[in-house]
């Protein structure tokens, strides 16, 4: 098959302008696609029928006479606007930023809660494209916005369209039970979760695997993540869960984050977040986009601001100065992060040395469940042992409490 060209109308509004073109390229990219050529168009005043201009239209449709491309309008487009713009193009496929972005997360979905998430999604964001004349859908063709776990489905006609909604949504209710049954019991063990949050192919998972040794996939690519991996490591002896997340990007469709919220959520009922930047890219839309998309989600947990990949940028530490700046590539910054991650728990655990005579030992190792022990020396009477206890367990250790040497 060969594969699909996609040509970019892009809308000039403000100083975003540049980011969100270059995004528009890397997502055509992401999706399996090849970015053909762009015409930018500044607004001055909306045409609500074909939102630009019909000179622009015909301009656009002379440039690409002949040729056989998909076009992205990058920014979102009502469905009558999408049929509008089609038909002055001589009804070529239209499709736009969330169409791409939903197409993105289809073909990157693997779980089977992934699946069901953006077929939601899709169906969604598509059923009121099947209103009106005909079916929006059936011309689109194939390729971007016709792919997905929900393929067969989005073929067929709006009453199932509405069942097939109903059931994911209940499926997906199911799914959610089941995980907060799981948070529970995380919470029971005294682990505390840690979220890795933040805009796109910061370096999240690059992150996850620097600080947990695990092997998750990384790449450069928009959305590498879809589906939130967990890792347990440990700083101090304080057991930890580090949980990897989907990476947000501007204008990320309502729909998706709303598909994904419960995903997001259990990822975000964290007792701290790390919210990850590029410290090469345009951070502070990075930052702003992230701690947007979270209020949206209700998001309170406390965070730290983390700036990645200072390897590439010499002066990153004077502009971010809220921040820790760190490379999950070659490791620079990582003991200050722990540090840092340790220091904001710090209030939730307790780190000290317990005294425990022998005599007592039976009445230690009933506790021992419970804390984790770093190391142990034997005295005469008894047993100096350095431990990590969650600060709900304080009381049940404190007859044996010596010193309380706090993480420093
Ligand atoms: N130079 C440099 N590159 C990095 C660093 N961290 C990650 N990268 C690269 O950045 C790209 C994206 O990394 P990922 O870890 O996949 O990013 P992510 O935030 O998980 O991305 P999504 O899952 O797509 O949202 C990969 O090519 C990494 O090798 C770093 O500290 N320095
Ligand atoms: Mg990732």
């Amino acid at each position: 098959m060969t594969q699909e060209l996609v040509y970019i109308i892009q809308p000039v509004t403000d100083d975003r302008t540049r980011v969100l073109h270059d995004e528009a390229v890397a997502l055509i990219e992401a999706a399996g696609a090849a970015y053909a050529g762009t015409i930018y168009q500044t607004i001055r005043e909306i045409n609500p029928a074909t939102y630009i201009g019909e000179g622009k239209l015909a301009e656009l449709r002379d440039r690409i006479e002949g040729l056989d491309l998909t076009i992205l309008f990058n920014g979102a487009l009502s469905p009558s606007q999408t049929l509008n713009i089609s038909s002055a193009l001589n009804g070529r496929k239209v499709i736009d930023r969330t169409t791409l972005i939903l197409d993105i997360f289809a073909l990157r979905a693997e779980s089977s809660e992934g699946k069901l998430q953006v077929e939601l999604a899709q169906l969604k964001y598509l059923y009121p494209r099947l209103k009106g004349k005909g079916s929006a859908l059936s011309r689109l063709g194939g390729g971007i916005g016709t792919r997905g776990p929900g393929e067969s489905q989005l073929e067929t006609d709006r009453r199932h369209i509405r069942t097939r909604i109903h059931a994911l949504e209940e499926r997906l209710k199911d799914t959610e039970r089941r995980r907060s049954y799981q948070t529970e019991r995380r919470k029971k063990d005294g682990v505390r979760t840690i979220a890795l949050v933040g805009y796109t192919n910061t370096g999240k998972s690059t992150l996850l695997n620097a600080l947990t040794g695990a092997d998750v996939l990384t790449k450069d690519a928009l959305f590498a993540t879809l589906d939130p991996t967990a890792r347990r490591f440990e700083i101090n002896g304080a057991p930890l869960l580090l949980v990897d997340t989907v990476g947000f990007i501007q204008d990320l469709p309502h729909q998706l984050v709303e598909a994904f919220r419960s995903t997001l959520e259990s990822a975000l009922n964290c007792d701290l977040a790390l919210i990850v930047c590029d410290a090469a890219g345009d951070f502070r839309t990075q930052r702003e986009t992230t701690l947007q998309t979270l209020r949206e989600l209700g998001f309170h947990a406390p965070y730290l601001i983390v700036m990645n990949k200072c390897d590439l940028s010499e002066d990153v530490e004077a502009l971010a100065h809220d921040a820790i700046c760190i490379s999950a590539k070659d490791g620079r910054g990582l003991d200050v992060l722990r540090a840092s991650i340790f220091e904001a728990l710090r209030k939730q655990y307790l780190v000290a040395t317990l005294y425990v005579p022998y005599t007592q030992m039976e009445r230690y190792y009933a506790l021992r469940p419970l804390l984790r022990e770093r190391g142990m020396r034997y005295l005469e009477e008894g047993a100096e042992i350095d431990v990590t206890v969650p600060a709900e367990y304080r009381a049940k250790v404190a007859e044996f409490l010596r010193k309380d040497d706090h993480f420093s």
